[in-house]
């Protein structure tokens, strides 16, 4: 048992869909998830996110994408159209040597701070995105200031998840990083090494692109192989280890698709040795269930005693540790993996 902190924002954020290789295809992170996961904790304290200001946001997002995220529904009000899509990058092989320059036009504005056509942006995606964020900075509070003694661990339902959201720009379904926000709230609250752990099916491009020159923030993922064909398909190497200060602080596991339990739970304890070596005094868990055998998002086959275990091995380093929600996309198994996992970092019985 743990406190689950929570946004009655979460629901309002409706993708409604995905424009998957040009069709509007029905959604995959869809509201639903909130209440399957609810329905599972239900006997866990539920705690509503604080409001906090954007101090922590916006040290780990640019600026301009926050405010782009801010502004751009109300922009785009004016099309007609009842989502956010954009239709135009400007990628290298656009901007050969020119400046990237800030476009008028908030069709054109869309591509600029958005990197596919999987994340469309609703009325209330901000408000949820940004309560979000709430939610990772009230379970960091738990941790760090709350009743004493303070939990060792918080899970934060977070929706939308977060960790596909660079520092410049949003997309696989993420906005904000709410993990990143977390390990530098913890950063700020006294922590002076902090890891982050991805469990989630995909790498985590957007946590390890905000702290990839960082050497006081660890980032550690296994996912399924980027080079098998699998999104975020650019980022997710192995050897992508850090830059400047940050060499040696960024740890990427890829597992061939059909990974079960066996493999999978070596590259968890694998994981949880380099958060011990990396000196780690607080821990942000990244945690996507959709490496589970029944999502349809991963080709993973992880099972539910899988998690469990994932958890026990993360939850022995003994560190304090925020969980925070990612992937997860198989509605009548959600929100018993989430408990699975949960009850091993917590080290009770699920
Ligand atoms: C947080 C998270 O788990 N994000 C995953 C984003 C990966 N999305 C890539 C989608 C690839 C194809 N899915 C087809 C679904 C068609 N609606
Ligand atoms: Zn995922």
């Amino acid at each position: 048992m743990m406190p689950v902190v929570g946004s009655r924002l979460a629901t309002g954020h409706v993708p409604g869909a995905e424009i998957w290789l040009g069709t509007r295809t029905p959604g995959t992170e869809v509201p639903e998830r909130v209440a399957a996961i609810e329905a599972a904790l239900a006997d866990w304290p539920r705690i509503e996110a604080a409001a906090h200001d954007d101090d922590v946001l916006l040290a780990v997002h640019d600026p301009r994408l926050v405010e782009h995220l801010r502004t751009i529904w109300s922009r785009w009000d004016a099309y007609g159209t009842d989502r956010v899509v954009p239709y135009l990058f400007p990628t290298p092989g656009l901007l050969g040597d020119l400046p990237e320059r800030e476009p008028t036009a908030p069709h054109a504005a869309a591509g600029r701070y958005c990197y596919d056509t999987m994340t469309l942006v609703c009325p209330s995606t901000w408000e949820a995105a940004r309560g979000a964020v709430d939610v990772a900075l009230t379970c960091v509070d738990l941790l760090c200031r709350g009743d004493s003694p303070a939990p060792r661990a918080v899970y934060g339902l977070t929706r939308p998840p977060g960790h596909h959201a660079t520092r410049t720009a949003y997309g696989g379904s993420c906005y904000l990083n709410n993990a990143a926000v977390a390990a530098e709230a913890l950063r700020r609250a006294g922590h002076e090494r902090v890891a982050v752990v991805d469990v989630d099916a995909h790498h985590g491009n957007g946590t390890q692109d905000i702290f990839y020159a960082r050497g006081d923030v660890l980032y550690a993922s296994l996912h399924v192989d980027p080079g098998a064909g699998w999104f975020p398909h650019y980022a997710g190497f192995a050897d992508e280890t850090g830059v400047g200060p940050g060499v040696g602080a960024n740890l990427n596991i890829q597992l061939p698709p059909g990974t079960g339990d066996g493999a999978w739970l070596g590259a968890v304890r694998r994981l949880a040795d380099e958060v011990s070596a990396f000196g780690a005094t607080a821990l942000v868990v990244s945690l996507g269930v959709d490496a589970a055998a029944a999502d349809p998002e991963s080709p993973l086959e992880v099972t539910p005693e899988g998690y469990a275990e994932a958890g026990r091995i993360l939850g022995s380093l003994a560190l304090p540790a925020v969980a925070l929600q990612e992937g997860g996309y198989d509605l009548p198994t959600l929100g018993g993996l989430v408990r699975a996992f949960l009850g091993g970092l917590a080290g009770s019985p699920a």
